[in-house]
C-alpha cells in the first residue's frame, strides 16, 4: 500500500515536472536551428504560443476602428497636412452614441485615429498646434480621444489607439521635423515640464526631432487616458522617400512600460495586418508564422501571401513567432465619411466577414465613420445594431450541453469531457503522435443545428490542427456535413440545418497531436440572400436573387421598396441612370431580404473609343466601358511594353454636363497597372481640351475600391480623356476595369 502510494506520488511529481517542462519550453517565439529537421521544426511549432496580451487581445474577437478627423470635413481619404484646423468642427459630436453602437454590434474595443496621416491630433497635444486645440470645436478646448475613453469606460468598452507614424503636417510645414535629417540627441519623454512633473516615469532616449515629437504624442495618449489594449502603427505613408526613420525599439519599450497589456499591431510584434483592407480572409489563417530573423529586431513587413504558415513555409524559417491576424475593413466604401452616396456594407456582407474572420482564427477590426455632425450615420447605426442582434441570437445557446463525448485517444489529464465543460481553460488532448484522432458526441436528444464552433487550446499548446471533417448520423449512417482546415483560437463552420442526435469530428491532420478546449453547436437564424442588381452597357437593369422562387419588388424613385412596390418580372431600361432599390421576399412575404440600393449614371451604350494606348491581347480598351466590372483594359505586359502616360479618349455621343468621373480598379487581388495619379480632361469638339482635374487616388494601393472624383465645377463635354500618370506599383502598366462619368 505504502509503496503504491509513493509510486503514485512519484508519478504525480513526474507528471507535474513534465507539464512544467512542456510549458517552460513553450514560448512566444522559438529559434529554428540549422540542425533541426522537418519533424523537429513541426514539434517546435507546437510550442509557439501567444503571450498574455496576445491571448487577451484575441478574445476581443470583434473590434471597432473609428476614422475621424479633418478628412471627414474635406471628404478625402488622405489629408496633405496643410489643412486648416478650422475645418474640424463637428456640430453634435457624441462619443456615447459611438460607444452604444459599438456595444450593440457586440464589439469589445474601440480604436480611434487619434492622429491620421495628416498629423492632426484629436487630443490636446503639447508638441503640435495641428490639433483640436486650433479648431473652433469647443473653442479649441475639446478632446475627442478623451471623450471617447470616458464614454467607453462607462459602457465597459476597451480602448485602442491608432497613431500614424507618417505625419504630413510635419513633412509639409515650415521647419517640420519629419525627415529634417536632425541628429539624435538625448531627450526626455515627456519633454513638457508640466507633464514631467506629473509623470510616474520620465524616459530618456537618444532621438532625432521627429521621433522626439512622435514619442511625446505616444506618451500623451498612453499615459493620460487609462488602460490601452492596442496600439496600431500603420505602415502607409502618403509621401515616402523623405529619409525619416522610426526608432521602433524605443517606441515599443515605452509602450511596454506604460501599457503592458497593449498589443502592438501592424508595424509591431504582437498583431499582424491581414494583408488587405477589404475584409478578405485566408482559407487557412495560421498564427504561428515563420520569420527570417530575430523578432527583437525584425521590421514586421506586410505579409500578403495566401499561405503564411503551412508546413512547407515553416521549413525555411529562422524563427517561429506567434503572430495572429487582424482582418480589417470599413462599413463604408472608404475609411472616412464622405456623403450619403458612399456605399454602406449590408448586414449580410458584414455578417459574412464576421464569420470568415472571427470564425477563421482572426480578430475582426471593423471601421465606422462618424460624419460631419460627429455621429455615426443613421444607416450605419441600424445595420451595426442588426448585425450585433443576429450574432448574439446565433450563439445564445450551446446545444451541446448534456452530451456524452468520447475520443479515440485521450491523455490521462486531458479527457474528452473537457471539450464540453464550458471552461476554455480545460482541454482535451490525445497522446503525442496521435495526429488524426476522432471524437464522437452523443447529444441528449435529436437536435437541429447549422453552426459548429471549434476552439483549440492555443494558450499553452499553440495551433496544431491542419484539417478536419464533421459527420452526423442520418438513418443510422455517417454522413459528412462540413470540412475545415485550421482551427486555432476559433473556427466556425456554417452549413444548412441538420437534425441528428450524434455527430463526429474527424481530425484529418495535425502537428504532433491536436487539442480542443471547447466545442459548440448552434441553431442560428439564417438571413435571406439579398437581391443582386446589375445593368448592361445598353442600360438594361436585371435583378436576381439566389434563392428558389424569390419575389422581388423594386423602386426607381428613391423610395424604400416593399411588397406594394412594382414586382420585378423582366429587365427594364434605365439608360439615363437613377437609383434602383430592391427587396426580395419568400414564403408569401414572410421572410424578406435587406433593401439593396444601387446608383447608376448614364449608360455607355452610345460611347465610342476615339483613341487608346496599346492593349494586351484579350484586354482591349472597349472592356473599360463595357459596364462589366469583371473585364478590364490592360496595356501590354508582353511584347512591346509602353510606360505611362497611358491615355483613353472617349466620345460620349452627345454633349452632357459632367460633375466628375469614376474609376473602378481591377478587383482580382492583383495590383498591376492600378492607376495612382491621373489627369482628366474634357472637350466639346474633340479638339480643344480643358483639364477638369489632376490628382491622386489616395490609399488606392491598400484599398483598391471604386473611386468617384468630383470636379470643382461642372463642365459641358462631348469628349473625355483619361490619362494615367503612374501606377500604384510604379509599374509601366495601366489596368482599368471601368471608367465612367458622373452627371447626377
Ligand atoms: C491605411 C491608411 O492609409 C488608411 O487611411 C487607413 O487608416 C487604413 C486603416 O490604413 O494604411
Amino acid at each position: 500500500m505504502k509503496t503504491r502510494r509513493s509510486l503514485m506520488l512519484l508519478l504525480c511529481c513526474n507528471l507535474l515536472l513534465c507539464t512544467y517542462a512542456q510549458e517552460k519550453r513553450a514560448a512566444n517565439s522559438i529559434e529554428i536551428l540549422p540542425t533541426d529537421n522537418k519533424d523537429e521544426i513541426i514539434r517546435k511549432s507546437t510550442l509557439v504560443v501567444p503571450n498574455d496580451l496576445q491571448y487577451e487581445w484575441q478574445q476581443h474577437e470583434f473590434v471597432a476602428f473609428i476614422h475621424f478627423g479633418p478628412n471627414t470635413f474635406n471628404r478625402v481619404e488622405w489629408g496633405n497636412g496643410k489643412e486648416d484646423p478650422a475645418v474640424f468642427n463637428p456640430s453634435e459630436l457624441n462619443a456615447d452614441q459611438w460607444v452604444s453602437t459599438i456595444k450593440a454590434a457586440g464589439m469589445k474595443m474601440a480604436m480611434v485615429t487619434a492622429k491620421h496621416h495628416d498629423g492632426f491630433c484629436l487630443w490636446q497635444s503639447t508638441v503640435t498646434k495641428h490639433s483640436v486645440a486650433s479648431s473652433p470645436w469647443k473653442n479649441g478646448k475639446g478632446d475627442v480621444f478623451g471623450e471617447l475613453t470616458t464614454a467607453a469606460a462607462k459602457q465597459g468598452i476597451k480602448i485602442g489607439v491608432y497613431l500614424s507614424p507618417a505625419d504630413m503636417h510635419e513633412i509639409e510645414r515650415e521647419h517640420g521635423t519629419y525627415g529634417n535629417k536632425s541628429p539624435v540627441r538625448k531627450v526626455k519623454i515627456p519633454t513638457d515640464p508640466e507633464l514631467q512633473k506629473k509623470a510616474k516615469q520620465v524616459f530618456e532616449y537618444e532621438l532625432d526631432d521627429y521621433n522626439t515629437l512622435f514619442m511625446n504624442q505616444l506618451y500623451e495618449v498612453l499615459s493620460q487616458y487609462g488602460p490601452i489594449y492596442e496600439v496600431w502603427f500603420d505602415g502607409a505613408n502618403p509621401k515616402p522617400g523623405t529619409g525619416q526613420t522610426y526608432n521602433y525599439k524605443a517606441w515599443f519599450e515605452m509602450i511596454r512600460k506604460l501599457q503592458p497589456m497593449a498589443a502592438i499591431a501592424i508595424k509591431g510584434p504582437d498583431v499582424r495586418w491581414c494583408g488587405n483592407e477589404g475584409g478578405e480572409t485566408r482559407e487557412s489563417e495560421w498564427s504561428v508564422i515563420p520569420i527570417p530573423e530575430n523578432p527583437d529586431t525584425y521590421k514586421w513587413p506586410d505579409m500578403m501571401n495566401d499561405d503564411l504558415g503551412s508546413r512547407e513555409k515553416l521549413t525555411n524559417a529562422k524563427y517561429l513567432h506567434w503572430y495572429p491576424a487582424e482582418t480589417n475593413t470599413s462599413v463604408r466604401g472608404g475609411w472616412f465619411y464622405r456623403d450619403e452616396n458612399q456605399s454602406v456594407q449590408t448586414v449580410n456582407q458584414l455578417l459574412d466577414t464576421w464569420y470568415r474572420s472571427v470564425g477563421g482564427n482572426s480578430v475582426f477590426l471593423l471601421n465606422m465613420t462618424p460624419d460631419r455632425r460627429g455621429l455615426i450615420p443613421d444607416t450605419d447605426v441600424s445595420r451595426l445594431k442588426e448585425l450585433g442582434r443576429i450574432i448574439a441570437a446565433s450563439f445564445k445557446t450551446n446545444l451541446i450541453a448534456g452530451s456524452t463525448i468520447t475520443a479515440s485517444d485521450s491523455e490521462k489529464d486531458y479527457p474528452a469531457k473537457n471539450m464540453t465543460d464550458g471552461k476554455p481553460e480545460s482541454f482535451w488532448k490525445p497522446n503525442d503522435g496521435k495526429e488524426s484522432p476522432e471524437i464522437i458526441i452523443k447529444l441528449p436528444r435529436v437536435t437541429e443545428f447549422n453552426r459548429l464552433v471549434l476552439q483549440e487550446e492555443i494558450r499553452t499548446r499553440g495551433q496544431r490542427i491542419e484539417a478536419f471533417a464533421v459527420d452526423i448520423t442520418e438513418n443510422g449512417k455517417w454522413h459528412e456535413i462540413a470540412k475545415g482546415t485550421v482551427v486555432g483560437y476559433k473556427n466556425i463552420r456554417r452549413f444548412p440545418m441538420v437534425k441528428t442526435n450524434q455527430l463526429r469530428i474527424r481530425i484529418l491532420a495535425s502537428r504532433v497531436c491536436p487539442t480542443l478546449s471547447e466545442i459548440g453547436i448552434y441553431n442560428a437564424p439564417e438571413m435571406l440572400s439579398n437581391p443582386l442588381i446589375a445593368r448592361s452597357k445598353q442600360g438594361l437593369v436585371r435583378i436576381s436573387c439566389p434563392v428558389p422562387d424569390p419575389e422581388i419588388h423594386f423602386t426607381t424613385d428613391g423610395s424604400q421598396p416593399n411588397t406594394q412596390s412594382p414586382r420585378y418580372e423582366k429587365p427594364f431600361a434605365l439608360p439615363r441612370g437613377g437609383v434602383v432599390k430592391a427587396i426580395a421576399t419568400i414564403n408569401s412575404s414572410r421572410e424578406s431580404s435587406e433593401v439593396i440600393s444601387t446608383k447608376y449614371d448614364i449608360c455607355s451604350e452610345k460611347w465610342k473609343i476615339v483613341s487608346a494606348g496599346d492593349a494586351q491581347k484579350g484586354f482591349d480598351e472597349n472592356l473599360a466601358i463595357d459596364g462589366d466590372p469583371k473585364t478590364m483594359w490592360h496595356t501590354p505586359w508582353e511584347g512591346k511594353i509602353s510606360n505611362h502616360p497611358h491615355q483613353l479618349t472617349i466620345d460620349l455621343g452627345e454633349t452632357t454636363q459632367l460633375r466628375g468621373f469614376s474609376y473602378l480598379p481591377r478587383n482580382d487581388k492583383n495590383l498591376s497597372g492600378i492607376c495612382q495619379t491621373y489627369r482628366f480632361e474634357v472637350s466639346t469638339d474633340g479638339g480643344n481640351w480643358v483639364q477638369a482635374k489632376e490628382g491622386r487616388f489616395d490609399n488606392i494601393r491598400n484599398n483598391p475600391v471604386f473611386q468617384e472624383i468630383l470636379f470643382e465645377k461642372t463642365f459641358p463635354a462631348r469628349f473625355v480623356r483619361f490619362t494615367s500618370l503612374s501606377s500604384v506599383n510604379d509599374d509601366p502598366y495601366l489596368s482599368v476595369a471601368e471608367i465612367s462619368v458622373i452627371t447626377r
